[in-house]
């Protein structure tokens, strides 16, 4: 099997990519939940829905109206690009699915989300990371910024209080969980136990959305501040990838010179639960100009990366 190439000259470990061979994608029954007539029903902030909403801001106990909110500076995953400067952009790129075991509990299923879906990704994430609750960078312990911009789905995780505040620091409440992203990680863990067949399965409540300029990074860490039952189970984690590839480290330990690497590029879904539920991950490099040109055509995400992961809490 001959080797992945991966970031300039790096050569990725082999892995056996094997075809995608579950029967729920490939089956006629199969539904798109982003063909849904309900999309936008579904995908509304309910905490927009009234301008004058006030939101408690925990750090000073009042109530911040929405004045307050419009003079934060929102980040925008959309930004105008010039046609020219997708020339440089790959073009031909092999979309053909497949999937392979990394590890016990890590499955990596190539291409598994299609660009179409992809976009109608990206612009769930606009739709909500420019509102109440949306794109902010979280401050972690040390008190400096983290090196991405986060907001979550279905519960609020933050460096200081975990998922344990009801309230994000800057008084918003947590969004709602979109259904269509339920579905899309439920069938990717179906098709990952075709792969590994003790990969359990979940009902996901949680997904938090990261989007890495080509500056942004996030150092090795485990997933544990889930609920003790969730992690007692190993339910999985399911990390969606869009635009730009990053540079992806895993392994058992903190160190990254004994991590192991593998490219996550726009489409892939990796699984990592069971047995490697607390596998330590995180991202190193995100490599610039990777995202596909048939990607970028149809959206204009800026460049970088969006990273979406749901979890049970
Ligand atoms: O961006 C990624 O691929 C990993 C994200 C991650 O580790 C996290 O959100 O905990």
């Amino acid at each position: 099997m001959a080797a992945m190439k991966g970031i300039k000259g790096m050569m990725m470990k082999p892995h056996s990519l094997i075809p995608i061979r579950n029967a729920s994608r490939s089956s006629a029954s199969f539904h798109n939940p982003w063909d849904d007539n309900s999309l936008q029903a579904s995908l509304r902030n309910p905490w927009d829905d009234n301008p004058h909403h006030d939101t408690y801001n925990p750090n000073n106990n009042t109530l911040a109206n929405a004045n307050e909110f419009n003079k934060t500076k929102r980040f925008s995953l959309i930004l105008p690009r010039s046609t020219e400067s997708l020339s440089g952009m790959k073009k031909g790129k092999n979309l053909k699915k497949s999937g392979v075991i990394l590890e016990t509990g890590v499955v990596l299923l190539k291409n598994y989300v299609s660009v179409s879906d992809q976009v109608k990704i990206v612009n769930t994430c606009q739709q909500f990371g420019m509102g109440r609750g949306g794109f902010y960078q979280p401050i972690t312990n040390n008190g400096g910024k983290m090196n991405l911009h986060m907001m979550c789905f279905g519960r609020n995780w933050d460096p200081k209080t975990k998922y344990n505040s009801k309230y994000r620091s800057d008084g918003s409440h947590a969004l709602p969980l979109p259904h269509q992203l339920i579905s899309l990680a439920e069938t990717s863990i179906k098709d990952s136990q075709a792969y590994d067949d003790r990969m359990p399965s979940m009902d996901p409540d949680i997904c938090v959305v990261n989007f890495y300029t080509s500056t942004g990074k996030l150092g090795l860490h485990q997933d544990r501040d889930e609920s003790e039952s969730s992690l007692k189970k190993g339910l999985p984690v399911v990390s969606i990838s869009i635009g730009d590839s990053a540079k992806f480290l895993y392994g058992n330990s903190r160190e990254v010179g004994k991590a192991k690497v593998v490219l996550l590029e726009s489409g892939d879904v990796l699984i990592f639960g069971g047995k490697s539920r607390l596998v330590y991950h995180g991202v190193t490099k995100i490599i610039p100009n990777s995202a596909p040109l048939s990607l970028l055509q149809q959206v204009k995400l800026r460049p970088g990366r969006l990273n979406l992961t749901l979890r049970q809490y």
